[in-house]
């Protein structure tokens, strides 16, 4: 299945981003942990050009938390990263002590000349990856609209943190063209990618072949069918169709509703704590496949 989703407002975003970046002291660039690699966008790296970043691995309370150490420790390798659950309250505090060591230099610079001087960052990330919640965390109440759908941030908006912080919350963006059809893949499953556009069924089954390499244990446990390593990935949709009761009227399975449960359960941590990806899968997905090579 080919994957793509780039709506017009994601090109506008991204230019109004470029227009504002030399606005900001620095960057909160928000990944989410159970895809981490590709939640960076090659879009968002020109815009961000040389501004300091700091790596915010978000949704840590639905990741593995093996793999997530190892990403940790891969983001902090030139840059300052943290891992965080934006939905627990106040645990974004971390993310201001980070900033002011990040900015201590300029701080330090204005507090000598006794001038009261405001900090400004940009919240960037893909869709869905949890941008708007990071920065409800950071006030302390809701100022951003948030919800569990691709897209919901259609503008910029500034929001004042505290007295001489204020953060910008963008739309989430994606790029023009996935050359990586795991990547995409990887998007669609965290929801990054609106559900209208992809094909759910076939989608899913590509899912429970992944999530089979990653343990067999995660399907049975959620759906507690003994899906066997012989069995297809139709006839373990298939179980999962049973096990939910997602029944036609004439007593059919219902594919579609299976499908969607799926994924669903996926999204809502339902299927357990889970990292789709590692630091060592990092070649695979950087490699340009089958995609670019049909456009040639
Ligand atoms: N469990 C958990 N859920 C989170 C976390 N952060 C965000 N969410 C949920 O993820 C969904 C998306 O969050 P948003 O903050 O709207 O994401 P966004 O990046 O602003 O999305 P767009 O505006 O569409 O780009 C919401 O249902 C949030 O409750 C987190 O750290 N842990
Ligand atoms: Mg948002």
């Amino acid at each position: 299945m080919i994957i793509q989703w780039y709506p017009g407002h994601m090109n506008k975003a991204l230019k109004a981003m470029a227009d504002d970046i030399e606005k900001v002291d620095c960057i909160l660039y928000v990944l989410d942990s159970r895809a981490p690699f590709s939640c960076l966008n090659p879009k968002l790296s020109q815009v961000i050009g040389s501004k300091p970043i700091i790596y915010v691995l978000s949704k840590a309370d639905m990741a593995d938390s093996a793999k997530l150490d190892e990403w940790r420790k891969y983001f902090s390798r030139d840059n300052y990263c943290v891992t965080i659950n934006s939905t627990a309250s106040g645990s974004s505090k971390i993310i201001m002590t980070v900033v002011r060591q990040l900015l201590a230099k300029k701080i330090e610079k204005y507090a000598k000349k006794n001038i009261k001087v405001t900090l400004r960052f940009m919240v960037v990330g893909v869709p869905n990856c949890g941008k708007s919640t990071l920065i409800n965390n950071l006030c302390g109440k809701a100022r951003a609209i948030t919800g569990n759908i691709a897209g919901v941030t259609r503008g910029k908006q500034w929001v004042r943190i505290e007295s001489g912080v204020e953060v910008m919350d963008t739309p989430g963006t994606l790029w023009p063209a996935f050359n990586n059809n795991l990547v995409a893949h990887h998007l669609a499953y965290i929801g990054s990618i609106r559900d209208e556009v992809l094909d759910i069924p076939s989608l899913s089954l590509d899912f429970i072949e992944e999530l089979d390499k990653i343990s067999p244990d995660i399907l049975r446990d959620r759906y507690g069918c003994d899906i066997e390593k012989s069995t297809t990935t139709l006839e373990k949709l298939e179980k999962i169709c049973l096990s939910r009761g997602h029944k036609l009227r004439g007593g059919e399975l219902d594919y579609d509703k299976g499908a969607a449960s799926l994924i669903t359960d996926f999204r809502k941590g339902y299927l357990g704590k889970i990292t789709l990806e590692t630091v060592h899968d990092i070649p695979k997905l950087k490699k340009v496949d089958r995609i670019e090579k049909q456009k040639k």
